[in-house]
C-alpha cells in the first residue's frame, strides 16, 4: 500500500495549521437559571452550566439551539436537584454549589472552574469554547507546566500522558501497537489532570471521533469532536483517588465477578474441535496446572454463524460445557456482532423481518464484509434489539455457557475505512443519529446488550462478559482485553501503563493477552509476561493462528515449572484479589495501580510505568528484558519487605534487585497484610483455610479489609457477604488487631495469622493473645 511507502510523507502532503476557522462562543447577552446552574445565551450560541452533583459540575455546549441535552448511554448518576449560589456582577457571575464554584467571565464567555477553597481546576483565557461550521467543536483549557495526565484508557506510551495527542474512535488494529498507534478499541475520553499533588478530573461525553491534544501548545491543551454536542463533566477530586470515585459515581461501578472468571483462562486462535478442547483439559490436569476457563474462538461456529454450533467439530457443545463444568472449568466462546447475510439461517431471519439491522437512511440494510462474509449488523442503540439480542443467547446458557467473548465490536469490517459507513443511521432508541456520531458507542450498547441478557438468563448468576471495544462505563458490563498485541518484550512493557491507565479510568478488570497474540513467543518471554499476568486483574493466555504455540508447556519442562508456580500463586493470592474486586465495586478504584495513586505526595513516582501496585500495600516490579536478572526497583517512604526472601528495604530510594528466571519481585509494605488461599484446580474448590501474612513493622498502622461471598451469585448484594476490616497496629513486638465483621454470609474458611520479619512477636485479636 502506498501509505507504507515514503510516499505517506509526500511534500504535498503538508498541513496547513487548522483551527483559523472556529467560531469562538463570544460574548454573554444573557442567562436564564436552571437546575442546578444557569444557562447562558452568548453571541453565537448557549452554554449551560449546571452541577449535577455537589463534586461534579457538567458543561454542554450547543451551538445550534437552547436544548438541555439528554444523557448519554454512558451515564447512570441520576442528576441531584443541587442548590447554588449565585452572584452577578458587572463583568463575571459566579455560582457556588457546596464544593465547588464556578466564574463566568462575560466577554467573551470564559470560566474558571475552582474549588470552594480557591484551589483552580481549569481555567480559559484566550481562548474557550468555539466550533466550526462543519460541526466539528473544541474547548481548550490553560495547561500549567507542572499538571500530569493519566487515564484515557486504553492506550499505548507511557502512564503520563502529558505531550501526547489522543485519539478516539474504536479500531480494529492487528498491525502492531506501536507508541504511535492510536487509537485503538476502546474510546474512554476521560482524564485526570494531577497538578500540585492535588487532582481533578474531566470526562467528555461525545461517541464520535474525538481527539485531546496535550501536544500542539505548551500552555493549553484542547479536547474536539467531530459532531455531537461538546458535552463535558468536571470532577472536584481534591484526590486522585476522589476523581475516580467521582467520574465512577457518575459512569458505573464493575459487578463482583464471578470467582471463576478471577482464574487463569486458557485461550487460542483457535481450539478447533472437541477433542481438542478435551486434550487440552488433560493436560492441564496430568501437568499439575490450575485452570479455570478455556475460550472457544470463531472455529466453533458453524461457517462463522453467531449462536450455532459446527457439528463436524463439536457435536455435544452441552455435554462438553456441562462435563467441563462439573470439573470447574468453563467454556467461553467468541461471539461477534456481524451475521451472517443467509436466508436460510434464523438469526439472519429473525433480524431482517424485524427490522433489527443497521440501516442506511433511505432503509436499506447496510452490509459488510466479516468473518462470515457479506453480514448485517444489529443496531444496539435499540432497545427491542438489545433485548433481542440478549435473549438469543439462551442458545448459550441451555448449554450450559455462563460466560461470553466479544470480539469485532468496534465494529470492525474488513474495508478500507475499517468499519461501518458512518452515513449508517441508528434508532439510538427514538432519537436517531449517524454512525458517525455514535461510532464509539457501538461495542458498549453490545456489551450492555449482551451483560443483560445473560443476566437474566443466568437465574441469579454472575455473567462473565469480556469485550474488546468498549466506551466509558463499559465497567458495569465487561472485562476488557487490550486486543491484538504482539509476543514483544516491548509489548509486555507497554501492557502496565496500558493497564494502569485502563484503571485509573474506571475499569478495572483489564488484561492483556499474555505471552502475546500475534507473532511467536518463547519461553523466557512467557514465563515473565506469566509472572506479570498473575497479577492482572484479568489473566488469560491467548495466541493466534499460526504462531507457535504458547500453552504453559509448550517451551519445555524448564519454563513450565516456572509458569505453574505463578499460576498457583494466582490462585494463593486470591482472597486478596477477590477483596480489592469488592473495593472497585463499591468504589471504583483499580485493583491493579500506578504509584502515583498511593504516594501524591511523592515526585518520584510520578512518571513510573515499569512498576505497579497492588492494591495500596504490594509493589510488584517485573522484568520485562530478555536475558535480564537484575533491575532497579523504586519503593516510597516506609520500609518494604521482600515476599520472598523477607529482606527489608528502605523506602524512599531506589534498589538494585536481583530476579532469576522463577522470580517475580514483590514487595510488601512493612506493617500490612496480605490474605492468602491455597493453591487449587480452579476456583470450584473452596479454601478451608486462609492466612493473614502480616509484616511487622515497628510502630505502623494499616487497614484492609477482607471480603468474601458466594462467589457466583447476586446474593451479595441482599447482605450475604463476609467482611471483615482488620486495623492493624504494630509495636513493641505487638501486633494489635481490632477487627470488624458484617454481612450474613459464613465462609467455607478458618483464618490463620502469620507475623513476618518479627518471630518474638505476639498476637492480640480483638483484645485476645493468638
Ligand atoms: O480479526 O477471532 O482480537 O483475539 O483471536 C481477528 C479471531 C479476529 C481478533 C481478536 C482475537 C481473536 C481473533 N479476532
Amino acid at each position: 500500500m502506498l501509505q507504507d511507502t515514503s510516499f505517506a510523507i509526500h511534500p504535498s502532503k503538508k498541513m496547513t495549521l487548522e483551527n483559523h476557522d472556529y467560531i469562538d462562543i463570544g460574548n454573554l447577552l444573557s442567562f436564564t437559571e436552571q437546575k442546578g446552574g444557569v444557562e447562558l445565551q452568548c453571541e453565537n450560541g448557549f452554554l449551560s452550566v449546571r452541577f449535577i452533583d455537589e463534586d461534579i459540575l457538567r458543561i454542554t455546549m450547543n451551538h445550534e439551539g437552547s436544548t438541555i441535552p439528554t444523557n448519554s448511554k454512558a451515564i447512570v448518576l441520576e442528576e441531584k436537584n443541587i442548590s447554588y449560589s449565585l452572584t452577578d456582577s458587572e463583568d463575571e457571575i459566579v455560582i457556588k454549589s457546596n464544593k465547588m464554584q464556578i466564574q463566568i467571565k462575560k466577554t467573551p464567555v470564559r470560566f474558571t472552574v475552582l474549588d470552594r477553597e480557591g484551589r483552580v481546576l481549569i481555567k480559559e483565557s484566550k481562548k474557550g469554547h468555539a466550533y466550526k461550521n462543519t460541526g466539528e467543536v473544541i474547548c481548550y483549557k490553560e495547561m500549567e507546566e507542572q499538571d500530569h495526565f493519566y487515564g484515557f484508557g486504553e492506550k499505548t506510551g507511557f502512564l503520563n500522558k502529558r505531550g501526547e495527542k489522543l485519539k478516539m474512535w474504536n479500531s480494529d488494529v492487528y498491525a502492531p501497537h506501536n507508541p504511535e498507534t492510536d487509537p485503538l478499541y476502546q474510546s474512554i475520553p476521560f482524564f485526570i489532570t494531577f497538578r500540585k499533588e492535588s487532582a481533578h478530573g474531566l470526562f467528555l461525553d461525545n461517541t464520535s471521533r474525538t481527539v485531546f491534544d496535550l501536544q500542539s501548545e505548551n500552555d493549553h491543551y484542547s479536547f474536539e469532536a467531530d459532531c455531537g454536542l461538546l458535552d463535558y463533566y468536571i470532577f472536584l477530586g481534591p484526590t486522585m483517588k476522589d476523581v475516580i470515585e467521582q467520574y465512577t459515581r457518575l459512569t458505573g461501578r464493575a459487578p463482583i465477578p464471578p470467582k471463576w472468571s478471577l482464574g487463569y483462562h486458557q485461550s487460542r486462535y483457535s481450539y478447533e474441535t472437541e477433542e481438542e478442547v478435551i486434550d487440552l483439559v488433560n493436560k492441564f490436569k496430568e501437568k499439575n496446572i490450575p485452570l479455570d476457563v478455556v475460550h472457544l474462538d470463531i472455529h466453533y461456529m458453524r461457517g462463522y454463524r453467531v449462536f450455532t454450533f459446527d457439528k463436524d467439530r463439536f457435536p455435544n457443545p452441552g455435554y462438553l460445557v456441562n462435563t467441563l463444568k462439573n470439573e470447574g472449568i468453563h467454556v467461553v466462546p467468541i461471539v461477534d456482532p456481524g451475521v451472517k447475510e443467509d436466508p436460510e439461517y434464523k438469526i439472519y431471519q429473525e433480524g431482517i423481518r424485524n427490522d433489527l439491522f443497521c440501516k442506511y437512511i433511505e432503509g436499506n440494510v447496510y452490509f459488510g464484509d466479516v468473518w462470515p462474509g457479506n453480514s448485517a449488523f444489529p443496531d444496539f442503540t435499540m432497545e427491542k434489539v438489545r433485548n433481542w439480542w440478549g435473549e438469543k443467547h439462551k442458545f448459550y446458557t441451555d448449554l450450559g455457557i455462563e460466560g461470553i467473548w466479544n470480539d469485532m465490536n468496534e465494529p470492525a469490517v474488513f474495508n478500507e475505512t475499517k468499519t461501518m459507513d458512518v452515513k449508517v443511521i441508528h434508532g439510538n432508541d427514538g432519537d436517531p443519529k449517524t454512525h458517525r456520531e455514535l461510532h464509539n458507542l457501538y461495542g458498549y450498547m453490545m456489551s450492555e446488550a449482551t451483560y443483560k441478557g445473560l443476566k437474566k438468563l443466568l437465574n441469579n448468576k454472575r455473567p462473565f462478559l469480556l469485550t474488546r471495544a468498549g466506551y466509558a462505563g463499559v465497567q458495569k458490563y465487561a472485562a476488557v482485553w487490550t486486543g491484538d498485541n504482539r509476543s514483544f518484550w516491548e509489548h509486555l512493557q507497554m501492557s502496565l501503563p496500558m493497564i494502569m491507565n485502563i484503571g485509573l479510568s474506571g475499569i478495572p478488570f483489564a488484561g492483556p493477552d499474555v505471552g502475546g497474540f500475534a507473532h511467536d513467543s518463547n519461553g523466557e518471554l512467557l514465563s515473565r509476561w506469566m509472572q506479570v499476568g498473575a497479577f492482572t486483574p484479568f489473566f488469560r493466555n491467548h495466541s493466534a493462528i499460526l504462531t507457535k504455540r504458547q500453552e504453559p508447556w509448550a517451551f519445555g519442562e524448564k519454563y513450565e515449572d516456572i509458569i505453574r508456580k505463578y499460576i498457583n500463586l494466582r490462585y494463593q493470592w486470591m482472597p486478596q484479589t477477590y477483596s480489592l474486586f469488592r473495593l472497585s465495586h463499591e468504589t471504583g478504584l483499580p485493583i491493579v495501580r500506578p504509584l502515583v495513586l498511593e504516594y501524591p505526595n511523592d515526585e518520584k513516582t510520578f512518571n513510573i510505568s515499569d512498576q505497579f501496585m497492588y492494591g495500596d500495600n504490594v509493589i510488584i516490579a517485573p522484568i520485562m528484558q530478555p536475558h535480564t536478572t537484575v533491575r532497579a526497583v523504586y519503593l516510597p517512604e516506609g520500609r518494604w519487605v521482600d515476599y520472598w526472601t523477607n529482606e527489608v528495604y528502605e523506602g524512599n530510594q531506589y534498589h538494585l534487585v536481583q530476579a532469576e528466571l522463577d522470580v517475580l519481585p514483590i514487595f510488601i509494605k512493612e506493617g500490612s497484610v496480605v490474605f492468602h488461599g491455597s493453591t487449587k484446580p480452579n476456583m470450584k474448590v473452596k479454601d478451608t483455610e486462609l492466612t493473614a501474612h502480616i509484616y511487622y513493622g515497628d510502630n505502623t498502622s494499616y487497614e484492609f479489609t477482607l471480603y468474601d461471598d458466594d462467589g457466583e451469585t447476586f446474593d451479595y448484594e441482599v447482605n450475604k457477604y463476609f467482611k471483615q476490616t482488620f486495623k492493624i497496629n504494630c509495636y513493641n513486638n505487638e501486633v494489635n488487631i481490632q477487627s470488624e465483621v458484617s454481612g450474613d454470609f459464613t465462609p467455607p474458611w478458618k483464618l490463620k495469622f502469620v507475623v513476618h520479619n518479627n518471630n518474638q512477636s505476639k498476637i492480640i485479636l480483638d483484645g485476645e493473645m493468638i
